[in-house]
């Protein structure tokens, strides 16, 4: 039997223990051999303890969004997950730091960048983490694959991923061939 207390434990330890949820993940690089990057990022995702890769969405060339440099290519994948989310975003940042990821300007170009933008229903704020992710409503390189993915899938108070598209169809993004 597994009692209340067990369960406290078990996340007080931060080994699982907790009812898995599903988890939005945004891929993205515009620095270097993009397309290598967002391949072996997926392959580590998918070795992450206490979590199942339950989908991922195609590849995406997009228009650079608040940022300069080269165009950026997109993904989004779908993670069951028992990881808290504190522990899930401490194992994306190894995964970009192991992918060379630097951070020297705010929106600097980059190898790799990994993005929690839903963890289950939670809304988090904390001084590391906002979930869901503030931005994610207003831009075509995340609504548009996680629409492929999860086009029902609801963002607390503004409604399901697929009806938010309309809002984004000015911005330039392209499906590249699977
Ligand atoms: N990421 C940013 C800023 N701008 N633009 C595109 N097209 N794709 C991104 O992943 C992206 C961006 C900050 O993380
Ligand atoms: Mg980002
Ligand atoms: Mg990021």
């Amino acid at each position: 039997m597994t009692t209340r207390d067990d369960e406290a434990r078990g996340q007080a330890a931060g080994q699982g223990g907790r009812e898995p949820v599903t988890a939005y993940i945004g891929l993205g690089a515009n620095l270097g051999d993009a397309a290598a990057a967002l391949a072996t990022a997926v392959l580590a995702l998918r070795a992450l303890p206490d979590s199942e890769l339950l989908g991922r969405s195609g590849m995406y060339r997009t228009a650079p969004v608040d940022a300069s440099g080269p165009d950026y290519l997109n993904a989004v994948v779908a993670l069951r997950t028992a990881l808290p989310a504190e522990v899930l975003l401490d194992a994306l940042q190894d995964i970009e730091r192991a992918h060379g990821r630097e951070r020297p300007y705010h929106h600097a170009p980059r190898t790799l960048d990994l993005d929690l933008l839903l963890y289950g229903d939670a809304s988090i704020q904390t001084p590391r983490l906002v979930v869901p992710h503030p931005r994610l409503h207003e831009r075509a390189f995340v609504l548009v694959p996680l629409a492929e993915i999860a086009p029902s899938v609801a963002l607390p108070g503004r409604g399901a991923v697929a009806d938010l598209l309309a809002g984004v169809a000015g911005q330039r993004i392209e499906r590249l061939p699977s």
